[in-house]
């Protein structure tokens, strides 16, 4: 099946010899096209580009470039594995009208849910370190490889402009719409977040399945995906995890009441974080990571609902109802959370009393 893939990579990259290479499909990951390359003991990750979602390659070049060179003056206790360059220096190649990206490969193992309260802190503390290592960066100089990304008052507005210019909807959507439309005051909050804090280097994408822990566990090896390193706030990263790591059911569970916020984990990820950063924050950034989970889980709630309006044109699905279950989710999620805001609240307090 990837015989023509195999015959132009061997041509195109210097890692190759001459011997058969193995492709096979490999990964979660909702956008880019994720293959394992193997070749004799050697392993390479290769990804099928998604340009209609990255439309800027050049940006990405630009803001790795950024990191690949403070790393190399300020090295990290993980890797951040970056694009290979092909035989004419590119990091990407067209093969049969698609581009490629080839990775090295970093051995171990991915999570897509935690399964102890330490891999949740190991987690945090690998995002928080990276967070205060990249603060070292002007945010600046950054660009945004998807302009408004994490802009939830847009994704709020959009999702009402996509549902207005239906002619009907399910009452399920219906439903559902109405429980996104009561978040009204997280998207005011939000706003009003916008004009105090300080835009920082973010990930953007801390799901618990960027990160690619040890064979064992014990460690965090990578920090993958890093195509949308841009200007942000730290309550997004912080939010994501939280949005992955501090609930009981994955983002494509589909049994609503067993749909929680977990708060043991949640206290370990904001200890973790918080050890991570290292005091790199201002009192207000600090605070407003305690919304930072529900701002993620509202935002990708949003985006998933307002996929679903539009035929499921963005992310991947299995099935043809997938992203409306994945709204739905996120809603039992976002909502769970809101029901531990005190508990959350209390805890940092403990903690700086610490
Ligand atoms: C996408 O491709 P992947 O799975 O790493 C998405 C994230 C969402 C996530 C939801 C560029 O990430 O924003 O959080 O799906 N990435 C983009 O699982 O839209
Ligand atoms: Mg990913």
């Amino acid at each position: 099946m990837f015989d023509a893939l195999a015959t132009v990579l061997t041509q195109t990259y210097p890692q190759f010899t001459e011997s058969p290479l193995t492709i096979r499909p490999f990964g979660e990951g909702l956008i880019h096209e994720t293959l394992l390359v193997s070749q004799l003991d050697k392993k390479w990750i290769l990804q099928g580009f998604n340009d209609s979602v990255f439309r800027f390659p050049d940006r990405i070049d630009h803001n790795l470039s950024l990191l690949s060179k403070h790393a190399a003056s300020h090295p990290l206790p993980f890797q951040l594995p970056l694009p290979l360059r092909n035989k004419n220096g590119n990091g990407l190649t067209a093969i049969q009208g698609k581009n490629y990206r080839l990775f090295d490969f970093v051995d171990g193992s991915t999570l897509q849910q935690v399964q102890q309260p330490a891999q949740a802190r190991m987690a945090a503390q690998a995002y928080g370190k990276f967070a205060c290592w990249s603060q070292q960066l002007p945010a600046a100089a950054f660009e945004e490889t998807i302009p408004n990304f994490h802009r939830l008052d847009l994704r709020f507005a959009r999702l009402q402009e996509v549902a207005k210019q239906l002619p009907s909807l399910s009452e399920e959507e219906q439903a559902l719409l109405q429980g996104y439309l009561e978040q009204q005051p997280l998207v005011n909050w939000y706003q009003e977040q916008r004009n105090h804090l300080p835009l920082r280097v973010t990930h953007s994408d801390t799901k618990i399945n960027n990160l690619i822990f040890s064979k064992t566990l014990s460690r965090v090896e990578a920090v993958v995906d890093l195509d949308t390193v841009m200007g942000g706030y730290l309550m997004y990263d912080f939010g994501d995890l939280v949005r992955t790591v501090a609930c009981s059911l994955p983002e494509t569970a589909t049994d609503w009441e067993q749909i929680q916020a977990l708060p043991e984990l949640f206290e370990e990820l904001l200890s973790g974080y918080l050890e991570g950063l290292n005091g790199a924050m201002t009192p207000l950034e600090a605070k407003s990571l305690l919304l930072g989970g529900e701002i993620m889980t509202l935002i990708m709630g949003l985006r998933f609902l307002t996929d679903h309006l539009e035929g499921n044109v963005y992310y991947r699905v299995s099935y043809p109802l997938q992203n409306l279950h994945r709204a739905k989710n996120q809603l039992a999620l976002l909502q769970s959370q809101q029901g531990h805001r005190a508990r959350f609240a209390n805890f940092a307090a403990q903690l700086q009393e610490r």
